[in-house]
């Protein structure tokens, strides 16, 4: 056995023969109240028996005889659309909505971020998550909080664990960045000296993802036949939470899962993959593998854009899986609208001839606090949150009025 420290708490480590020894239990939890875990994935790869926690079920898995064939999705060049060409913007546009009705899920080139940025942002997820446990726990997230360390979000959950460590923090695209840069103080705060570096690497990613996000936006306002700029004023002063994701081998890929099978309840999620592969889409009626390019971005729909297209488009249903030898990282942008704002669709969407009001209005903060402190995001949450939502806040009948 032995004793790190951790913040104020100390942790003691004890590995026996049962399967959830390597979990970290910390000694502190009353006996009354489930024992916090911790990941230690450097023990737990070398494990032969995967530790309960981590199981998924079957019908989650995929079994490793399956040979998943490969998403055909969209390749979107933003190259004709950024100079402006008008012709190279509208099959941009037509590619983005095919995509859009039939799984929400697409993939950019062309978009302008810089390749060495990119890389950048990788090896600073690997100064990040080679820290030692002990220093990644003083920064863990707070409970009902999003922003901080989480390994296998084990602070969280006790079943259906993720194989994975994650580190996210918020960028306020509302903020002066020059005055204020957001994500530079955060580092600056949990991390201290060491990492201004990065800092400053992750500020200068976010900003680049924001400019992005607000191009997609564009494209997707153009691809639903509204005004042009509607999204992309509405998302201007955008929410957006950056998370880093390691997901390290795993002896036992088939029995869990990296990410769980889960639509995001954000709006737009741009997500930066490496070579190594896992992301699955729910396409078609099937799981789909999502082929890594380097040069691309993917991006995918999420519930809250789903709700602005009135449920035209669809929330895109994901997973990743683990792979047995190789660690695999992802960088994802989620963009929500600031957390006060109302959603709704845009007016030129509830004018046309039959439409009918999917859903009620509501804010990012309510379906944000609804995934935080009630409901474990899945691929219902939109329409548990609704459930939810109308019985506790029974909006007024104009918020559903058809228009
Ligand atoms: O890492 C991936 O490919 C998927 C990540 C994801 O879905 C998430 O972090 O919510």
């Amino acid at each position: 056995m032995s004793l790190i420290m951790a913040d104020s708490i100390s942790i003691s480590i004890s590995i026996s023969s049962s399967p959830s020894s390597t979990l970290l239990l910390n000694p502190n939890a009353s006996p009354s109240s489930p024992q916090p875990l911790v990941f230690d994935s450097s023990l737990l790869q070398d494990q032969q028996t995967l530790p309960k926690e981590f199981l998924w079920p079957n019908n989650d898995l995929t079994r490793s005889e399956q040979q998943l064939e490969d998403l055909n999705e969209p390749i979107v060049d933003l190259g004709g659309f950024v100079s402006g060409n008008v012709s190279a913007a509208a099959r941009a546009a037509e590619l983005v909505r095919a995509a859009c009705l039939s799984h929400g899920f697409f993939q950019v080139t062309n978009h302008g971020v810089c390749p060495e940025l990119i890389e950048a942002a990788y090896r600073e997820v690997d100064r990040i998550f080679e820290l030692p446990i002990s220093r990644k726990l003083s920064m863990r997230r707070k409970p009902g909080g999003v922003i901080g360390y989480s390994g296998a979000h084990a602070d969280r959950y006790s079943a259906k664990l993720p194989w994975k460590e994650t580190f996210s923090f918020r960028f306020s695209g509302a903020d002066n960045v020059k005055e204020k840069p957001t994500v530079v103080e955060y580092f600056n705060s949990v991390l201290g000296e060491d990492f201004q570096y990065s800092g400053r690497v992750y500020q200068r990613y976010c900003e680049a993802m924001k400019e992005l996000s607000l191009m997609i936006m564009e494209l997707l306002a153009m691809s639903l036949g509204v005004d042009r700029f509607h999204l992309r004023e509405f998302f201007e002063d955008s929410s957006s939470i950056m998370r880093c994701n390691l997901y390290p081998p795993c002896r036992n890929e088939g029995l869990t899962m990296g990410t769980g099978p889960h639509c995001d309840p954000t709006s737009l999620t741009i997500l930066h993959q490496d070579q190594v592969g896992g992301l699955q889409v729910f396409a078609y009626g099937r799981w789909q593998a999502v082929k890594p390019r380097h040069n691309a971005f993917v991006v995918n729909i999420g519930d809250t854009f789903m709700a602005m297209s009135n449920g035209v488009y669809k929330s895109c249903l994901h997973r990743a899986v683990v792979n047995r030898e190789r660690e695999r990282k992802s960088l994802v942008y989620f963009v929500s609208p600031r957390e006060d704002k109302v959603v709704r669709p845009p007016p030129d969407l509830l004018l046309r001839e039959g439409a009918i009001r999917q859903y009620p209005d509501f804010t990012w903060s309510d379906l944000f606090n609804f995934t935080q402190s009630h409901y474990r995001a899945d691929v219902a949450t939109l329409e548990s949150f609704f459930e939810w939502f109308l019985s506790s806040n029974k909006p007024s009948k104009s918020n559903m009025a058809m228009t």
